[in-house]
């Protein structure tokens, strides 16, 4: 067995706390390097009594990645905290592996040679909002979606849908056009709604925030938001908001203060300015989102920021009951300044969601004190890699995401946000090549996989759109303009996902098999004794699946097929897919 590549550490998700009483503990081996691993564990203060053993428990084998296995053990500590080691078999090796490296047989008398949880804290359990699972969420960009009052059109406005849109131009999105057109959202099944920002600011996008206490007035005012969020309560739908605290716009009149009065300005300090007078040509001397120079970064270390920022995130949740925050360039504001904000938030509103706009690993983000989920891209552009620009087959993707899946405990993985796109890419039918059947297997991907997924608006009737700002078209409202047939595929989806449990995020999500050669991927989602299994085809040619069973329905076409000896062979049509309840 090869002892490099065998890797723990009590902490993130090789050991964590899945609930008040449960500790995970992984362990990473090399791929097919290793047959069998049992924990070796007990209590830490047990250890020294006379003719005391160690207990062996079975580890198993949760997923592969292109390098490694990942194994699993879930165990209830009778005193909440552990002393641990691992038992490593490969045919006739034995080997044990614990904090201070390798040897043949487990140390008796040797507390230190082994892992340590000290104690199941229940404070320490990382616990986003229970609601989430049970959420299927729809992105809205307000200044696309409905124009529902003409009377506050921006000076310039165009009419809905007549142009390309540009970083530049206005359509009138609004409020009452997004109350005009819930019940669409509630026949689809959505219950939740991510906005993104709409307060007061300078483009189009809002994410150049002017006044974070203000509606922007293109929207609406307080009392139409306040009207479209008890409207969206009264029909099950949660409201989250995007947070903009990274930066402000460049007319945010504190920025404004410092680029009058100089180092005078009681703001000075609010930005992260290298030195006066503040310039923006020909690149800015301070720092910026990006090299953007209309986005002046916070200085969120300076306590009166903070306190302005905090009391942003309280205001709208006090006055206007709104149920969760996304953050923007979440990953360059500092960790502390996440502590506070998650303290102030949960105590005004304990179950509200935290969202993390981060694209990258998030595990120092997702600790328990700081964000509930982050954007889950990486599962975005692996799944977007497989089945919509083949740049990657179905081994690959598998690989992926078990990489991913892997890389965070699994009471994260329940929650995070699965999109398919937002406002800050291509759309996925453009990026399918106009291919929707295509886009059905993401879909289905996407609504099955663990976690809680985003619909960003139009996607579920074909809409296309390259890069920002082509992304973001008004939407479509013409009938004749909109894929029905691909709305209900979306909306039969969501309906599974709210009828079956093993289906959403309650199912734990299993690689069943994946083949380079025919590129059909099997997965399965369990929940307490049902299992169903996923066949995705994207190949042209058809493809006999085996799966474990007696009988098993096709919850897509209610068709029922039996196996006298326990083995269903099911058929996947080419660029088809099967959903199999056992
Ligand atoms: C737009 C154009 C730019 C153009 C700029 C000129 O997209 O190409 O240069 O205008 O003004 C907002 C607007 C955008 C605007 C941008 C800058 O929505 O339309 O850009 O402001 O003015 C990274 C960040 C991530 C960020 C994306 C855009 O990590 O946080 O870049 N996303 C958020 C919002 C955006 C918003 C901003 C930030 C700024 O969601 O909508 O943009 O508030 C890789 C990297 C990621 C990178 C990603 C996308 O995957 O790993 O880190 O995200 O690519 O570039």
């Amino acid at each position: 067995m090869m002892k490099e590549a065998i890797y723990h550490r009590p902490k993130n998700s090789f050991a964590y706390a899945y609930d008040e009483r449960t500790l995970h503990i992984r362990l990473r081996t090399k791929k097919n390097d290793v047959e069998k691993v049992k924990l070796i564990h007990g209590d830490p203060y047990d250890w020294a009594k006379e003719g005391w053993q160690f207990q062996y428990t079975d580890m198993f084998l949760q997923a592969s990645d292109e390098l490694f296995d990942y194994w699993l053990i879930k165990i209830i500590p009778p005193y909440r905290r552990l002393r641990y080691g691992f038992a490593l078999y490969n045919g006739d090796e034995k080997i044990v592996y614990a904090e201070k490296g390798f040897s043949d047989d487990p140390p008796l008398n040797d507390i230190q040679y082994y892992f340590c949880f000290p104690f199941l804290n229940e404070v320490d359990v990382f616990n986003p909002p229970k609601w989430v699972k049970d959420t299927v969420w729809y992105q809205i960009f307000p200044e696309r979606f409905a124009n529902g009052d003409y009377s506050i059109n921006p000076i310039g406005t165009l009419e809905w849908d007549s142009a390309q849109p540009q970083q530049d131009n206005y359509f009138g999105g609004d409020f009452q056009g997004i109350i005009n057109h819930l019940d669409y959202l509630v026949d689809l099944g959505i219950n939740g709604i991510y906005f993104t920002p709409i307060f007061k600011a300078h483009s189009n996008h809002k994410y150049d925030t002017i006044d974070y206490m203000e509606i922007d007035p293109q929207f609406g005012d307080k009392e139409t938001f306040k009207k479209l969020v008890n409207k969206c309560h009264e029909k099950g739908i949660r409201i989250m908001l995007d947070a903009v605290f990274n930066h402000s716009g460049y007319y945010f009149p504190p920025f404004q203060d410092v680029l009058k009065n100089g180092e005078n300005s009681i703001y000075k300090d609010w930005f992260h300015i290298r030195e006066f007078p503040v310039k923006t040509e020909p690149e800015p001397n301070f720092e910026s989102f990006a090299f953007t120079p209309h986005m002046p970064k916070l200085n969120t270390e300076n306590t009166e920021v903070k306190a302005y920022l905090l009391k942003v995130a309280t205001y709208w949740i006090e006055e206007f009951d709104i149920d969760g925050w996304r953050l923007d360039v979440a990953n360059e504001v500092d960790h502390q300044f996440w502590r506070e904000f998650r303290q102030e938030v949960k105590a005004v509103k304990p179950d509200a969601y935290i969202l993390g706009e981060i694209w990258h690993d998030s595990m120092p983000w997702l600790q328990g004190d700081q964000f509930d989920a982050v954007m889950n891209y990486p599962f975005t552009l692996a799944a977007l890699d497989y089945l919509a620009k083949d740049t990657k087959n179905a081994n690959e993707f598998a690989n992926q995401v078990s990489t991913v899946l892997c890389s965070y405990p699994e009471n994260v993985t329940e929650t995070t946000f699965n999109l398919l796109g937002s406002h800050d890419t291509e759309r996925v039918l453009t990026l399918c090549n106009g291919d929707k059947q295509k886009l059905k297997l993401l879909f289905l991907l996407q609504m099955s996989f663990t976690g809680t997924p985003c619909i960003y608006y139009g996607d579920e009737i074909a809409m296309t759109g390259g890069e920002d700002p082509e992304c973001r078209k008004c939407m479509k409202w013409d009938e004749n303009q909109q894929d029905l047939h691909l709305k209900s595929f979306v909306k039969k989806l969501i309906g599974l996902r709210k009828t079956e449990p093993a289906f959403g995020s309650k199912g734990s999500f299993s690689i069943v098999e994946s083949s380079a050669e025919t590129n059909h991927l099997v997965y399965s989602k369990n929940y307490n004794n049902e299992v169903i299994y996923f066949v995705i085809n994207p190949s042209s040619k058809p493809k006999t699946i085996t799966i474990n069973g007696k009988q098993a329905t096709n919850l897509w076409t209610g068709e029922q097929v039996g196996a006298d000896d326990n083995l269903l062979q099911i058929d996947a049509k080419a660029n088809d897919f099967l959903i199999m309840k056992v």
